[in-house]
């Protein structure tokens, strides 16, 4: 039988389990890459496990998270992390070079290669045709000090792609339109892979937006062949010699199969507050604008800020709009300066940010009350822009310029620039000296590592207990975010070092007593709705309830890196058999697993959960496999490292 891409490159790199979907696989990592904000994390597990230097071809930190220094917390992250790579044999991407999937993406990324980034949005790579996952920065660790990766062997899905896009129809709306058919949830337990003719006509950065946006769709990851089409990037980018070619063979099997015809898609948007509540532009009809921003990880590259400059040449945006412009790498800054491209967006008003994050993470330009704002991002859960009562649209960087220049929801097929003539040049301007390499094996012997009073340590973790018996402290809905878990934002997220502070903002915005209630019981078990924990990789999301003393969490369907940081935290997760007995549970409700360890430990498929306030029984299904059994009994991934190394 035939192989997908994915397939291929999973075979090359398997050196655990078997390939059947569902069944543990322990992946070799060739590439790793990190962000400061989970970055912090990652390295203080990969120095607890005393490994003096990264085993990987390629490990990369990358800042460009916590830009916005408004105390000394993320400039001591910053040196910390500086000096820790440097010790360590990794590559360090400094605060400027730019947002890590694009720089990764544009200097670092190789076809049919294996990448883990401690960032959802790591899939990015596979527009190149990278296995490209985001995971838990306790798997990076792992991953760094030469162990492997172990995902569920995902099952297949192909999107078929047909024709060509029309002017002002763009990559995000093709994914937007990905995500309309598929939801949220719709790639749990599957990698999407791209097929078709359609391909052909999609350069790398495009293709790169649509990889990065699969996170939203809770796949594993995303991937494109690689072809002539890669190959020229990478000699633009002065790699020729990192292409290699890459495609499914002709009978390769693909457990579900959908086709997008590019030339019948129109201007979409994901309307508030889920990526997957797509509607068309002229569906949604006229509306008024408040803010417009266009960057990030998914749109931020050349392509995508030479267009939003042809459209904006020569006119000023709209007085009731604020517009920032945040270009993905200090290449793409550097070029768009060359060309005066740059200029074209400043002589129309746009506020020209860093090249960073910033506001797709809450780091400023936070709406105004009630504020619309058309963001060409990849989350538009409710609050993550800092306004709780803002409402985010997610677009094209056509359809946002479009907005910028009339104040409202503007189909960009109406406007008269020339988006058609823009090309990626032949040749990138090649300048990495924002990128340190890490000291020589004998120079890193003197290296200091650097450490703020802002880091404090890890929280502690047991063993499994023998029973857990604990109130429901918190009953949440569906699709609950780690944004909603552990937010994020300019006031939070310098605390990405301090799990004690965090722990006072844990799940507030879904019920502002949560931290406090879990002080007071002292421990708890969590009820949740499907795909609990979708969005980001932050392991903070798991370390936080860890640390307040959560032992399980319940749910009816879990998001798959959440679900891994858990287990890597020690707290087991669950579902319901069930779906019905959700209803049956209230907050406060008391609850025991009896001889949970013992059932964990003898492998059961499925164990008691009493409601002792009820007097009923439900049952549920411990989500794991052998390895992560033995993690749980252990109480999570350093118990299970350290025990398993002796
Ligand atoms: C995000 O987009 O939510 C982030 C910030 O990039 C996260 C990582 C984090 O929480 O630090 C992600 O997507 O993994
Ligand atoms: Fe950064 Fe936003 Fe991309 Fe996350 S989604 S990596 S915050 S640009």
């Amino acid at each position: 039988m035939g192989l997908t891409i994915a397939q291929k490159i999973i075979k090359a790199h398997l050196v655990d389990g078997e390939m059947i979907p569902g069944s543990d696989v322990g992946l070799k990592i060739d590439q790793t890459l990190t962000q400061d904000a989970t970055g912090t994390m990652a390295y203080l597990e990969f120095e607890a496990m005393g490994v003096d230097r990264v085993k990987t071809e390629r490990s990369v930190a990358y800042i460009d998270h916590n830009t916005l220094q408004t105390g000394f917390e993320n400039a001591d992250d910053h040196r910390f992390i500086q000096s820790i790579a440097k010790k360590h044999g990794i590559y360090y991407s400094r605060p400027g070079n730019g947002i890590c999937h694009q720089v990764h993406l544009e200097r670092f990324g190789k076809p049919g290669k294996t990448l883990i980034g401690s960032d959802s949005h790591t899939p990015t790579g596979g527009g190149i045709g990278m296995l490209a996952i985001g995971a838990g920065g306790m798997d990076v660790a792992v991953a760094m000090g030469g162990g492997a990766y172990y995902i569920p062997m995902p099952k297949m899905i192909r999107v078929n792609l047909t024709g060509k896009l029309s002017p002002f129809v763009s990559a995000k709306d093709v994914i937007l339109e990905v995500l309309r058919i598929l939801t949220v949830k719709g790639g749990v337990g599957y990698i999407v892979e791209y097929a078709g003719e359609g391909v052909k006509t999609l350069s790398v950065p495009e293709r790169a937006t649509i990889t990065n946006m699969g996170a939203e769709l809770g796949a594993t990851t995303s991937i494109f062949p690689s072809d002539e089409i890669t190959k020229a990037f990478l000699k633009a980018q002065n790699r020729e010699e990192d292409f290699t070619e890459l495609s499914s063979d002709p009978d390769a099997v693909y457990d579900k199969e959908i086709s997008i015809d590019l030339s019948k898609l129109e201007p979409l948007a994901a309307m508030p507050h889920m990526p997957d509540n797509v509607k068309s532009i002229t569906e949604i009809g006229k509306m008024k604008v408040d803010q417009v921003l266009i960057g990030s990880c998914t749109n931020s590259s050349l392509y995508d800020m030479l267009k939003v400059a042809a459209i904006l040449d020569g006119k000023t945006v709209d007085p009731s709009v604020s517009v920032g412009i945040a270009p993905g790498s200090k290449q793409v800054f550097n070029m768009l300066a060359d060309c005066g491209a740059l200029s074209k967006l400043i002589a129309a008003g746009a506020r020209i940010l860093e090249c960073a994050c910033g506001p797709c993470i809450g780091m400023g330009q936070s709406p105004n009350s009630k504020g619309i704002s058309l963001r060409t991002f990849n989350r538009n859960f409710e609050g993550r822009s800092g306004t709780a009562d803002a409402g985010v649209y997610l677009v094209s960087p056509e359809t946002a310029a479009a907005a910028a220049l009339t104040g409202y929801l503007t189909d960009p097929r109406t406007l008269d620039a020339d988006i058609e003539s823009i090309r990626l040049p032949d040749k990138f301007l090649i300048n990495d000296n924002m990128v340190d390499a890490p000291a020589s094996v004998e120079e890193a012997k003197d290296v200091e590592i650097l450490r703020g009073p802002n880091i404090k340590p890890f929280p502690k973790t047991e063993p499994l207990w023998d029973t857990i018996d604990a109130k429901a402290v918190l009953k949440v809905g569906d699709n609950i975010t780690t944004d909603h878990i552990m937010p994020a934002g300019a006031k939070i997220l310098p605390y990405r070092s301090n799990i004690p502070y965090l722990a006072n903002f844990c799940f507030t915005r879904c019920d502002e007593q949560f931290p406090e209630n879990c002080k007071k019981y002292g421990k708890g078990i969590i009820i949740g709705g499907e795909n609990y924990g979708q969005g980001s990789s932050r392991e903070h999301a798991a370390l936080v309830p860890l640390y307040l003393g959560i032992k399980a969490v319940v749910s009816k369907s879990f998001a798959r890196i959440h679900a891994a940081n858990l287990i890597n935290a020690g707290i087991l997760p669950l579902t319901f058999k069930n779906a019905e007995d959700y209803d049956k549970i209230t907050q406060f409700d008391d609850l025991e697993l009896p001889n949970i360890r013992a059932s964990i430990a003898n492998g059961a498929e499925s164990v008691v959960l009493k409601n002792k306030t009820t007097g009923e029984t439900y049952d549920v299904v411990p989500m794991l496999s052998g390895r992560s059994r033995d993690i749980i009994l252990a109480g999570g991934l350093l118990g299970y490292t350290k025990e398993s190394s002796k």
